[in-house]
């Protein structure tokens, strides 16, 4: 009988701030011991060679959640959570969605029956919060963070969840008041609803025209605000899936002035451009790129690049909303001949996250490895109330972890991957590095190309309130008053 469960031997570990060679006691499916020589496991796995890192946190991704289009998401917990697992991610924060008109609590019950018996690895809830009425604000939220959905993203575009400024402003100060951590979809809904007028009144409707009606300048403007409106309450909020330059110059201008604002960023703002939605009228397939904010340009990517390297982000997710290029509940479920703006926003890229990010970003010397760990695990895990059972390799922790094989020379291809969606838009795209084995709480989920996951088998986690939501203390300015 052996003191571990299982022990990884000579695991090259690499955390947020350390790389260090250890073996790694599991026991009960948390990290019981690390250090050199430790007495056998039931089970041991030589990692020998491999970076041994913690699983990924998928911070941003949508699964199963309800849509008003007539489209349909095309992974669900199951599909969603072994696509994650496939590709090293070990914790997942989907979105319970409030529908305008009903309340949050019931928006929570709908998708923890959706997650009942489907998950193969661990997930959380963020909230979002899409009719914040006075019943909402002064009794659900409040009880629901005290229950562990701290979290919570707000829309500032989108006809059935976008918030009016005056919403947005009474949102972020339940947050304040309750300590909980607000996520901003940052685009003008008037500026997109006029440019998209303008576009189809010309017979603009490709899939492409898409990229016309949200430009950089809806999102920076919004982020801006977003910002003022953060300053004004005196609370910290995080603006997801930044895009490029304009937004990124907003955020170095309120850190500038001492504001906590956090960022995301994600693939589709490296490795896709505006091109990708379709370089004439006559391309359907860009559909397939089809999100928001849309993908930029080359010049966008590298300022996002930069911004991950010198610390502008804090995460990397994916961002996933997969929908099918074809079927009746898919990108065209509108109809074949959709215009843009009748096509559902989403692209897939649970599974494609940390491989990109490893073999372009780690492999080629633009980021850390401790960067890598920090923009995919372990800030996530603060910033949403998991640390310190997510996100790190450290005594008393889950064993969630991902053992990388690198030097690879491989290609993405859909046909390759566990998720719903009959398309990958990361397709052709190399990456030199795939983790070999996953592990959830120390039981083997992937390995050497083979998912081991059983549905069902993935907790509900209750957040903590994430310590990064609290407001900045500033002695000289008291703003108590505001709570
Ligand atoms: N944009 C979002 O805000 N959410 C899901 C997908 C997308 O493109
Ligand atoms: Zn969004
Ligand atoms: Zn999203």
């Amino acid at each position: 009988m052996g003191a571990f469960d299982l022990v990884i031997r000579n695991a090259r570990c690499a955390t947020a701030a350390d790389v260090f060679e250890a073996d790694i006691g599991i026991r009960d499916g948390v990290i019981a011991a690390l250090g050199r020589g430790l007495a056998p496991g039931r089970e041991e796995i030589d990692a020998a060679g491999r970076w041994v890192l913690p699983g990924g946190i998928d911070g941003h991704c949508h699964l199963d959640q309800p849509t008003s289009d007539g489209s349909r998401m095309a992974d669900d917990f199951l599909t969603g959570t072994r696509s994650a697992a496939c590709g090293g991610t070990t914790t997942v924060l989907p979105f319970a969605c409030q529908i305008k008109g009903q309340s949050l609590r019931a928006a929570v019950d709908d998708y923890h029956r959706r997650a009942e018996g489907k998950a193969s690895i661990d997930y959380a809830f963020h909230l979002i919060v899409t009719d914040p009425t006075s019943q909402v604000l002064g009794e659900e939220l409040p009880a629901l963070i005290r229950e562990g959905y701290t979290s919570f993203k707000i829309y500032m575009t989108y006809d059935d969840l976008k918030l009016a400024d005056r919403e947005i402003i009474d949102v972020l100060a339940v947050a304040r008041e309750h300590g909980a951590m607000v996520m901003v979809h940052a685009e003008n809904a008037d500026c997109i609803a006029w440019l998209t007028e303008r576009l189809l009144a010309q017979g603009h409707t490709a899939p492409r025209y898409h990229a016309q009606a949200r430009p950089m300048l809806v999102e920076r403007e919004a982020t801006h605000r977003a910002i003022a409106y953060a300053e004004l309450v005196d609370v910290p909020i995080l603006i997801v899936h930044v895009s490029g330059r304009e937004t990124v110059e907003q955020l170095r201008w309120a850190h500038g002035h001492g504001l906590r604002i956090y960022a995301e960023t994600c693939p589709q703002y490296l490795f896709l451009t505006a091109e990708d939605l379709g370089i004439d009228d006559d391309d359907r397939h860009g559909a397939k790129c089809i999100c928001s904010p849309p993908p930029r340009d080359r010049a966008n990517q590298q300022v996002v690049w930069d911004g991950l390297e010198s610390g502008v982000f804090q995460i990397f997710s994916s961002d996933h909303a997969p929908f099918t290029f074809a079927g009746p509940q898919g990108k065209f479920a509108a109809g074949e001949k959709a215009s843009f703006e009748r096509i559902p926003n989403g692209i897939p890229g649970l599974e494609t996250r940390l491989a990109l990010l490893f073999s372009h970003g780690v492999e080629t010397g633009r980021i850390t490895l401790q960067q890598f760990v920090a923009l995919t695990a372990t800030n996530v895990a603060r910033m949403y109330g998991l640390y310190p059972r997510k996100g790190s390799i450290a005594v008393g922790a889950d064993a969630d972890l991902a053992i990388w094989e690198t030097g690879l020379s491989r290609t993405i291809r859909n046909a390759d991957l566990h998720h719903g969606v009959d398309y990958t838009p990361y397709e052709g795209i190399p990456v030199t590095a795939w983790p070999a084995l996953t592990l959830s709480r120390g039981e083997v989920v992937w390995r050497d190309g083979q998912y081991l996951g059983t549905p069902g088998r993935g907790e509900f986690l209750r957040c903590v309130l994430p310590e990064p939501a609290r407001p900045k203390s500033r002695p000289e300015n008291d703003t108590s008053w505001r709570s």
